[in-house]
């Protein structure tokens, strides 16, 4: 099988980081490819041109990282992601956010990128209070993960960390200190050490 990644891609490093707390390695190879220069291998994949795509040796190649992970997860006895209940609908809500969070600040990212006369204000900011609003959840429901190991803190803490990459100027650690130990907690761990985002 074949993960095929960015190095920056906040969604392949949820897959990248549960493969390695998993110890998956072995049974699934790393592909890195540059979604931008529409590498034919991923639109084989993904036609959507999206990153993580995983590709198995027999059926359809899967694609979006909620499913990837659930997938991934399948491959062994140890659940990362709860099999049904309500611990279930937990760790798949914070997932979600956090995937939420990735993508507001993605779509900054993606707007303060356009030339300056073309940058719109109203997506900035829209994505900022939301950013700014998800935040203050997350510290305000901290209790529901800050201690927990499981996909749905993995999935918040990657989230968090990648503020620190695409809107460092944020500086979210100083207004949420005790997420920013969370995060701490987690980046001790090889899973994030080993998929860290290259320096830009
Ligand atoms: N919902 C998707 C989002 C994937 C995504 O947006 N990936 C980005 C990289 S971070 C990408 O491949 N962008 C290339 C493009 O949109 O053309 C997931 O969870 O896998």
């Amino acid at each position: 099988m074949q993960l095929l990644y960015s190095p920056t891609s906040p969604y392949a490093r949820k897959c990248r980081a549960l493969i390695i707390e998993k110890s998956l390695e072995s049974r699934i190879e790393l592909v890195e490819v540059s979604p931008l220069d529409d590498p034919a291998a991923l639109h084989a994949a993904n036609p959507l041109g999206k990153v993580p795509a995983l590709v198995r040796k027999s059926g359809p190649a899967i694609i979006n990282s909620p499913l990837i992970c659930e997938y991934i997860d399948s491959l062994d006895d140890e659940r990362w992601i709860p099999a049904s209940g309500e611990s279930r609908l937990l760790v798949l809500r914070q997932q979600a956010i956090a995937d939420g969070l990735m993508d507001l600040t993605i779509g900054r990212r993606i707007e303060k990128n356009r030339d300056a006369s073309l940058h719109y204000p109203l997506w900035i900011e829209r994505w900022e209070r939301g950013i700014a609003r998800t935040l203050a959840q997350l510290d305000a429901e901290r209790a529901q993960f800050e201690r927990s190991v499981d996909h749905g803190a993995l999935s918040i803490a990657v989230a968090l960390s990648y503020l620190d990459l695409r809107y460092a100027e944020l500086d979210w650690r100083t207004s949420h200190p005790a997420l920013a130990s969370f995060l701490e907690r987690w980046e001790e761990r090889d899973s994030l050490k080993l998929t860290a985002p290259p320096a830009v």
